[in-house]
């Protein structure tokens, strides 16, 4: 009911809408839209009502609530069931449990700070609350197992585009999980699985993106090499808007790649990485190799030729540019 009707305001924003129109379309009385009404000025909208008129959205606050979020998700299917949180530990966790319990592909969980947010190998990840997007997305794609390293690429691509369409900033991709705007990371990617022997259950994809911090909100450790929308473009944004690209995006490269698969998919990623035809060091568990990118294979794995000519695949790594 408070989502239909924020719907309608926001349908008309600036224009008044009167109750009698929206107790018709709602089926609702006078004293339940005065109630909803009510709340989402606590929670933060400015909601103007004058007698006979009926009521007008002025502005709404940055927020990433299920009803903020639906109300850019257009025509698609991810994203309309939210689960929002204030603060959580991880959104990956709560993703994960409702996977198990089987929420539906396209099912979110976005919260507005994340208390133990987490990177890859363990890492954390800075999740203020008011700032970013922290968000983890089910899906239940049918592809064999070695397959599921593309889809971090198409997240990846699909976010960089959500950025671009929004902003107008270019995020370049630096393999296999980070977004780089002039060389600093925007957003990062963190792909789960729930699967058992050769068969995928479930995807969590995490992605965390930094939109509206200014420089003093990143802590001294990563200040250097973190960035957020908000500073590159000079100005705020929507977490909830870009959200909704992103989701956009998302799915429509990923009915592209279950139909037509991941050619696509490479193209757009290769047009977008930072890394090819850069001198780099591959650092994993297993050791590090040194050498130049020379692409990735068709399913998403980097290949590096090292000063022997020798070409290695890399599945999973971090990337470093030596400085010569
Ligand atoms: P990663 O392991 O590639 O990156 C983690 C590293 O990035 C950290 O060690 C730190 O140096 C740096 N870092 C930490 N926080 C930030 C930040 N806010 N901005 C830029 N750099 C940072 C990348 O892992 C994958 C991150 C996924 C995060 C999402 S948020 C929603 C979901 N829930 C959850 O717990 N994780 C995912």
């Amino acid at each position: 009911m408070r989502e239909a009707l924020l719907h309608m305001l926001a349908e008309n924003e600036g224009e008044f809408v009167s109750g009698q129109q929206i107790s018709e379309r709602l089926n609702c009385s006078r004293t339940a839209i005065w109630k909803h009404i009510s709340e989402l000025r606590k929670s933060g909208y400015s909601i103007e009502a004058v007698q006979k008129r009926g009521y007008r959205l002025l502005t709404s606050p940055d927020l990433v609530t299920a009803e903020e979020v639906s109300l850019y998700t257009g025509e698609g299917t991810f994203g309309k069931k939210v689960t929002y949180k204030t603060s959580v530990n991880s959104t990956q966790e709560i993703a994960h449990s409702l996977a198990r319990e089987g929420a539906v592909e396209g099912s979110i969980v976005i919260a507005d700070e994340q208390t133990g947010g987490r990177g890859r190998l363990g890492r954390a990840w800075q999740s203020p609350s008011g700032t970013g997007i922290w968000m983890s997305l089910i899906l239940r794609p049918e592809i064999p197992l070695q397959k599921a390293p593309q889809l971090t690429l198409l997240i990846a691509v699909a976010a960089s585009r959500a950025i671009e369409k929004v902003t107008g900033l270019e995020a370049a991709i630096k393999w296999p999980n980070d977004l780089l705007i002039r060389g600093k990371k925007v957003a990062g990617i963190l792909t789960e699985l729930q699967a058992e022997a050769d068969s995928i259950h479930s995807v969590i994809v995490g992605i965390g993106m930094n939109v509206n911090q200014e420089k003093k909100h990143f802590t001294e450790e990563i200040s250097e090499i973190a960035t957020s929308l908000a500073i590159e473009g000079g100005k705020t944004y929507k977490r909830a808007e870009i959200a909704g690209e992103v989701l956009q995006e998302i799915e429509n490269l990923y009915r592209s790649y279950l139909e037509k698969g991941f050619a696509v998919i490479k193209l757009l990623w290769e047009a977008r990485a930072y890394s090819l035809g850069k001198r780099i060091t591959a650092r994993s568990v297993t050791g590090s190799i040194t050498g130049y990118a020379k692409g990735i294979t068709d399913e998403g794995v980097l290949l590096l030729e090292d000063d022997n000519g020798e070409i290695h695949s890399i599945y999973s790594a971090d990337i470093e540019f030596p400085s010569h």
